[in-house]
């Protein structure tokens, strides 16, 4: 391999290329994208094959799109950034939104939008009922999605409070592979109870598995029989699975979950906000999914399920927007109830006319198997470019967002010192770039009488990135940075409250270092 290499660091001397000094057995790294000269050869092919199964990428994929608008936006000082933190009290939701150079806060509603998106918003109807728009909307949801019945909604949660309101009553229960925080805190509302029941590797860091985003079947199976059936009257999968790490969940795994609920006559919904990146996961992954389309494979997802909830702004590609879809009329008929009450008419709900046609064209847009190619790749760069630096993260990446590990990037802080919540400010402070903290900030509960910590498993920092907004040198600056802080770890310190709010407390906390 020496010979090899210094040949193609030659060339690209010639051609003033850019290479990275890894070589490794059979790889190469030239302007950043991997060429694995194994794939040529009889035994790499094989190798190929045998691999399918942990998806092999490469690394690089070129944005499907150029811009045609752009949003400046600007690297402050660092000491103008030491007083935007310091005047948000040291959480991070309180910064500017203008002081913040890459914003990796959420990938919720953040997306860019395409040329015909834009478009859409002037072929907006206004008209209170029945717009034409409304007929788009539901061309794409049943399209893609295939439900009988579906009912429009500002945004994915509004579709939860109606789905639980109309389904769920004190005492009952309702399983999930893991319940994001606003479906949990629905059922919650009307009284149930959110069990989640996810496979044992979804929760180990580092453990490789094709599909860490599933049920544990036998868990579910298990459970229906301890609390029966009649006090369980959905279960959800939530795809990809955001609180495991935006990891995907396999159509062997919905089929089995389906199957177990078709013993018991309970109706299975599907948590969709992240579905497209779910089936590229698929696509990738499972066997016998490689030659189906992107279409194909949703279809064949939803067809296992009752209904779903959509959160738009996630795989819908626009900045508001959502759904509830179902098959059972009866259902939809008190959904529409609640809708109206809470949202507005049945054709809008809760939506300008232009918000429906965005969305509408949004949904389609994004199966585009080149944009999630394009997509998954960016997050499983960045994810690439930090592990080959030796930065502890979540392993494998998912779909929508790459978490830093930081009880291992910052294994001299205790978790009551608040090490993601240090890291998400050292990355604002060293970089300009917002993440959000899931850990003890979010998720350590105090006994009220003993005022005694418990502290999660996990203490992760999430970068989710933004659907079509940053390109790859956005990435390597990102990446930089994190590398950077990494290098000087052991200068970062702790950090405590000086506002403790008793509910939510990641969203209005206040905090200094130790
Ligand atoms: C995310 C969000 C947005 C968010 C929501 C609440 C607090 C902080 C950030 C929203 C989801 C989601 C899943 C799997 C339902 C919703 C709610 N995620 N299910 O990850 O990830 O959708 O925001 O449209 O109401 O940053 P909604």
């Amino acid at each position: 391999m020496g010979n090899f290499s210094t040949i193609i660091t030659l060339l690209c001397a010639f051609f003033k290329l850019h290479t990275l000094p890894k070589f490794t057995f059979g790889t190469t790294r030239i302007r950043g994208i991997i060429v694995n000269w194994g794939v040529f050869t009889p035994a790499g092919a094989a190798l190929r094959q045998a691999n399918k199964e942990v998806e092999i990428m490469p690394q690089i994929v070129p944005e499907p799109y150029r811009i045609k608008a752009v949003e400046p936006i600007r690297l402050t000082t660092r000491a103008e950034r030491e007083a935007s933190l310091a005047a948000a009290g040291y959480n991070i939701f309180f910064v500017q939104s203008e002081d913040v150079y890459i914003d990796l806060l959420t990938d919720s509603g953040t997306s860019a939008m395409s040329d015909a998106q834009w478009a859409a918003l002037m072929v907006g109807d206004e008209a209170y009922a029945c717009c034409r728009n409304y007929d788009s909307l539901k061309d794409a949801v049943s399209g893609i999605f295939g439900f009988r019945y579906f009912l429009p909604t500002h945004q994915g949660r509004a579709a939860e409070k109606i789905l639980f309101a109309a389904t769920v009553k004190s005492g009952d229960y309702v399983p999930n592979n893991t319940h994001f925080d606003t479906t949990r805190a629905n059922i919650e509302a009307v009284g149930g109870q959110a069990v989640d029941l996810p496979i044992a590797e979804g929760l180990v860091p580092t453990s490789h598995c094709s599909f860490k985003g599933n049920m544990d079947v036998e868990s579910l199976r298990h459970f229906i029989e301890d609390v029966g059936a009649q006090r369980i009257p959905l279960a959800m999968l939530t795809i990809t699975n955001n609180s495991a790490g935006g990891q995907p969940v396999s159509l062997a795994n919905i089929r089995a979950v389906k199957e177990v609920l078709s013993e018991h006559g309970i109706p299975l919904f599907i948590d969709a906000c992240r579905y497209a990146e779910n089936v590229y996961f698929i696509k990738q992954r499972e066997a016998g999914c490689g030659d189906k389309t992107t279409l194909e494979i949703a279809r064949e997802i939803f067809s296992c399920a009752d209904g779903c909830t959509m959160s738009a702004k996630k795989d819908g590609l626009v900045n508001i927007g959502g759904f509830l879809a179902m098959n059972d009329e009866h259902l939809y008929q008190q959904a529409s109830q609640l809708l109206i009450l809470w949202e507005g008419f049945i054709t809008y709900g809760g939506l300008a006319g232009r918000d429906l046609e965005a969305m509408a064209r949004g949904l389609w847009e994004a199966l585009d198997e080149r944009y999630l190619r394009h997509r998954i790749g960016q997050v499983r760069y960045l994810a690439e470019r930090l592990l080959e630096q030796g930065v502890p993260i979540l392993e494998p990446p998912g779909g929508h967002a790459v978490y830093l590990d930081a009880r291992r990037f910052l294994p001299h802080i205790p978790q009551a010192q608040l090490p993601g919540q240090a890291l998400v400010a050292h990355l604002y402070l060293e970089g300009g770039i917002r993440a959000v903290e899931i850990g003890s900030v979010m998720f350590a509960r105090k006994d009220e009488t003993t005022g005694e910590w418990t502290y999660p498993e996990l203490e992760l920092v999430r970068l989710a990135i933004p659907r079509r907004v940053y390109t790859q040198t956005h990435l390597d600056y990102v990446a930089d940075v994190i590398v950077e802080l990494y290098h000087k770890r052991d200068q970062i310190c702790g950090m405590r409250y000086t506002y403790e709010p008793p509910l939510l407390r990641h969203f209005t906390a206040r905090f200094e270092f130790v």
